[in-house]
């Protein structure tokens, strides 16, 4: 019989099966895809323009880039792109990421000025040796590379900071007008997982404040083997957890998309009066395509388009 110690040298010469292939992941299904999940209302038009490609099977990373771009130039939306909120100084700082079947990434934050933040991302992925660029240096890589400045800050979302101004009060509204950061995930025709996250943040952050967006493992995280995952909501909640990178983990040992989210949801959940007030999502896509949302409360929602259906799903949520 091997002892522990046994079973742990002939696993790191090869000699077993890697544990957690028969351990922890349930049997192949044949992949439902392909598919595309987006949080909040928002994603039923982007989920659209990514059905788009995966219909002609295009790549899910294609699919989200095109998807997110559709909610990114949308002036009526106040929390991603052009017409999202300003920081308490007035300025729209944005924040995306993008991620591939090769765990490939590419990342900005604090972001001024240019229209779709993750089609810089996916260029930093692309064409440089890094994962992220911020603030001017992310500036100045866009413009090098072919993107244009842009005043995001619509007179709408001026009017709403200068409101703000006479109390200067900073407290995030959960669920505002159904609209958030989008994050996307999708699985196409040749069975890759890809995602996409952007935003313009908090509404009146303070100047150069980043969030959960951006960062990999927190905002997005998408691992081909398992699953992807995309969160929503307080940043600040989502990032002391890795709250997307969690979702994956808790797919890969095992849960459903549904349940990772939930498990996901209950740690931040279990950090404490912390939570009090604030509202955090996830959504989940499996290598099977199966899918699901959770949230801390009640009100997030996300859209679904696989081909026969394209609609908006209320997540189930813990308080
Ligand atoms: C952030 N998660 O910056 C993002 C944006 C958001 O409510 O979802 N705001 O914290």
């Amino acid at each position: 019989m091997l002892n522990r110690k046994k079973f742990i040298k002939a696993l790191a010469l090869g000699g077993l099966v890697p544990f957690r292939k028969f351990t922890f992941l349930t049997p192949a299904k044949k992949a439902e895809g392909p598919v595309v999940i987006s949080t909040w209302r928002h994603g039923v038009d982007a989920n659209k323009e990514a059905w788009k490609i995966l219909a002609q099977n295009g790549s899910a990373l294609d699919a989200v880039e095109a998807g997110v771009r559709i909610t990114e130039a949308d002036p009526t939306g106040r929390s991603v792109g052009i017409g999202g909120l300003p920081d308490r100084e007035g300025n729209v700082t944005l924040d995306a990421c993008i991620m591939d079947e090769n765990m490939q990434c590419g990342s900005v934050a604090f972001l001024q000025h240019i229209l779709h933040p993750v089609s810089v991302a996916r260029k930093i992925k692309e064409e440089t040796p890094h994962v992220m660029l911020v603030g001017d240096g992310a500036l100045d890589f866009a413009l090098e590379h072919g993107f244009e400045k842009h005043n995001l800050l619509t007179p709408e979302a001026k009017e709403a900071w200068k409101k703000w101004l006479k109390k200067s009060k900073y407290q995030p509204e959960i669920n505002v007008e159904n609209h958030d950061t989008i994050g996307m995930l999708a699985l196409d025709s040749n069975g890759n997982l890809s995602g996409a996250c952007t935003t313009s943040g908090t509404a009146f952050k303070m100047y150069g404040r980043v969030g959960d967006s951006p960062l990999i493992g927190a905002g997005l995280y998408v691992d081909n083997e398992v699953g992807a995952a995309a969160a929503t909501g307080l940043g600040e909640e989502i990032i002391r957890v890795c709250g997307s990178h969690l979702v994956v983990e808790n797919m890969r040992r095992g849960d459903d998309p549904r349940t990772a989210c939930k498990n996901a949801v209950q740690r931040i959940v279990n950090t404490g009066d912390t939570i009090e007030g604030k509202q955090v999502g996830f959504i989940a896509l499996n290598k099977a395509g199966q899918y699901g949302g959770y949230a801390v409360r009640a009100g997030f929602d996300f859209a679904v388009h696989n081909g026969n259906i394209n609609i908006l799903k209320d997540a189930k949520h813990s308080i």
